[in-house]
Order: structure tokens, then sequence, then C-alpha cells
């Protein structure tokens, strides 16, 4: 049985199941309306997505980023507080942190299991074990169950140095309802399940966040318009990358705040030495 928590949960609970297991979930934690707020923003992108051209991104998967441009209620779930409170424990030994990366994973009918994997495995560093790099999220946007590919886990596994091959009969199936959240390291091994459903396609709302010092995945400054930037609120800004990632790093023009961007002539945003 997965270890499971409701809506009510402290971040020190959360993180501390994420510390000893490797993943908890949090029951409901949003209203299911603000889910079908974000897949109605993004069915138009979901529906124009290809699928991947790979088996780890899945022949039959359709991944569909930049969610801060396109889906205004996928900014209310990145900033969703016991996400942001629990990220901020959980890589709490760095200066700060960031949005790694935003994803519907939209798993069509006949899509089969995802290699299992760590996803803290960028061109094979091998990050210590007790160094956390990432601390993710997967919503539930549809059902989550175990014939239609809910994400699988496999327990603990964020404790085992080195790298191991696991198959679908190892891990556990996290079934969670559209509102539900699956938190998970970087370190513990899991996969996207199959979808076994001859009709129905598995979407999963995948938010990751990350140290402020690593690369971001997905390349927030890009994917969001400078137009669509100047609108969000500065916390938004600040969580997506414009913020110093650590000291020193992430600073523009004559060492100027990165917000100096997208608030032109506002206030003075030289950093101080
Ligand atoms: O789709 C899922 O449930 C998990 C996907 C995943 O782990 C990945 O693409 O790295
Ligand atoms: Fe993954």
């Amino acid at each position: 049985m997965l270890k499971r928590f409701s809506f009510g949960v402290s971040a020190a609970e959360v993180e501390q199941c994420m510390r000893e297991e490797g993943y908890a979930i949090v029951d409901n934690l949003v209203d299911p309306e603000v889910i079908k707020r974000v897949s109605h923003e993004m069915m138009p992108y979901i529906d124009k997505t290809p699928t991947g051209l790979n088996n780890f991104v899945g022949r039959k998967t359709r991944r569909t980023g930049a969610l801060i441009a396109r889906s205004p209620a996928a900014r209310e779930i990145v900033m969703n507080p016991l996400a942001l409170d629990v990220t901020g424990r959980f890589l709490g030994h760095a200066s700060e942190f960031q949005l790694h990366l935003t994803q519907v994973i939209s798993l069509d009918p006949g899509q089969q299991a995802q290699k299992i994997h760590r996803d803290e495995a960028w061109d094979h560093y091998p990050f210590p074990m007790d160094y956390d790099v990432l601390c993710n999220t997967m919503w539930a946007m549809s059902d989550f169950t175990p014939e239609a590919g809910a994400t699988l886990l496999v327990p603990r596994t964020h404790l085992i140095p080195g790298e191991h091959d696991f198959e679908e009969k190892d891990a556990l199936v996290a079934e969670m309802e559209p509102g539900s959240v699956l938190f998970y390291t970087g370190k513990i091994y899991h996969a996207g399940g199959a979808n076994r459903t001859q009709d129905r396609v598995r979407h999963g709302l995948n938010i990751n966040y990350s140290v402020g010092w690593v690369r971001q995945e997905e390349n927030h400054y890009l994917s969001t318009p400078r137009e669509i930037a100047a609108t969000l609120d500065d916390d938004l800004l600040k969580v997506m990358g414009y913020q110093l990632g650590g000291p020193a790093l992430g600073w523009i023009r004559d060492f100027e705040h990165p917000l100096a961007a997208v608030r032109e002539g506002a206030d003075d945003w030289h950093l101080g030495q």
C-alpha cells in the first residue's frame, strides 16, 4: 500500500514521507475545477502535440509544455502553497529552488509502461545520494488507475546508490483522482504505467522543481514570451527563474536582478556586491 495523506497535511509530514519513502501522495489537494480549467486551457495544444520519437518518451505519449504561457490555471498549481512549502524544505540545502519543468503527459491507449528510471540523471552525472536536486509533482488530470497508466513507483529506491533495473512487478501504482498529487524525489525509481484501456487517455500534469543552480529542463525564458512574463506576479517569475539561482548565478547586464528584464524602469534592480 502506498502512503497517502489528505488535504490539511502539513508540509513537514509530506517532507518526512518523501525522505523515508521517496514519495508522498496528497489526495484532493486542489479543487478538481482548477484541474478542469488546466485541461480546458491546454487541450488545444495537447491535441496538436505529436507523439514521442522514442520508447522512453513514449511513442503513444504526448508531452505538452509551456504551461505558464498557455494556462493561467496551471500557474496556480505551480504556486500551490503546499507544493512550494514542501519543495522549500526538501531542497532547503540549496540557497534557492526554481521551476524545473511544466508538462502535461498524455498516455494514449496502447502506450506501454515506460522504463523504470530516476529523473535525476543528466549526462550520467552521479549526484551524491545525500544531495537532492529535484522535488517533483505529478497531478492527476484524469483518473490515475492501474489500467489507464497511473505512475509506477518503487518505494525507498531513492536510498539505494548505483543504477538498477526494476520491472513493473516491483512497482506500486499511484492511483489518484483529479486534484490529487504525487510528490516524488529525483532519486526514486518510477515510470509512467501502461495504458491498457481502449479509449481513455491518461493526462498527468508534471511540475518539477530543482535547486537554483542546475540548468532547467524546460527553458521558461524562451517558452514564456516576454509580453506574457511582464504580466505575471513577481513571486511566480522568481519561481520560474527570474531570481538569482544562487550567489552570483543569473544576473543580467550590469549586475542587475533578472526581474529588471520585465520590470523596465520601475525600480533600481542593481544587486549589492
Ligand atoms: O507519465 C508518468 O506517469 C511519469 C513520466 C516520467 O516519469 C518521465 O517522463 O520522466
Ligand atoms: Fe520520470
